[in-house]
């Protein structure tokens, strides 16, 4: 029997104020909420998630290099960091496995400055403007990719 793939799941800072504030951009749903479906959908496709999310970026950049060895991919929403960090940007480059980068909102609808994404570079593709629904879709992209094994270019 072949092991399930495992896919660390990341949320950076102020995710976990999800559906307290702001939910005309960010919606109704909870971190929580989020986590719940991603680790059910991760199931549904016969892999295992692990959900984390912190305020610290080092933090961040820490779980990054402890996933090497221990995890298939990453699927993060590295929120403000996105558009700041060269440090998770240089921790997911290092990372052997496929990285997923997810937005809730449509970074590119937004203020100029959410326009760049540090972390893009390492990324194997990045879905935006979708809402929670963006995690489930990562992880399809991911599904599909180990049973192709085709990556777009
Ligand atoms: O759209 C996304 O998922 C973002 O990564 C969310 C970040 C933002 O800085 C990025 O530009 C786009 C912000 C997350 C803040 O989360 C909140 C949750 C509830 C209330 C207020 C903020």
């Amino acid at each position: 029997m072949t092991m399930a793939k495992r896919v660390l799941v990341l949320n950076g800072p102020n995710l976990n104020m999800l559906g307290q504030r702001q939910p005309e951009i960010y919606g109704h749903t909870t971190l929580a909420g989020i986590t719940a479906d991603v680790e059910a959908a991760a199931g549904g496709f016969g892999m295992e998630a692990v959900c984390r999310q912190s305020n610290h970026e080092g933090e961040l950049v820490t779980w990054i290099q402890e996933a090497r060895g221990d995890f298939d991919a990453i699927v993060i929403n590295a929120a403000a960091y996105t558009h700041t960090s060269v440090a998770l940007l240089d921790a997911l480059t290092l990372f052997e496995g496929p990285v997923v980068e997810v937005h809730l909102s449509n970074i590119h609808r937004r203020e100029p400055f959410r326009h760049h994404s540090y972390i893009s570079g390492a990324a194997l593709g990045m879905i935006a403007g979708f809402g929670p629904v963006g995690y489930r879709m990562a992880l399809m992209a991911l599904d599909d990719l180990w049973r192709t094994g085709e990556e777009t270019p």
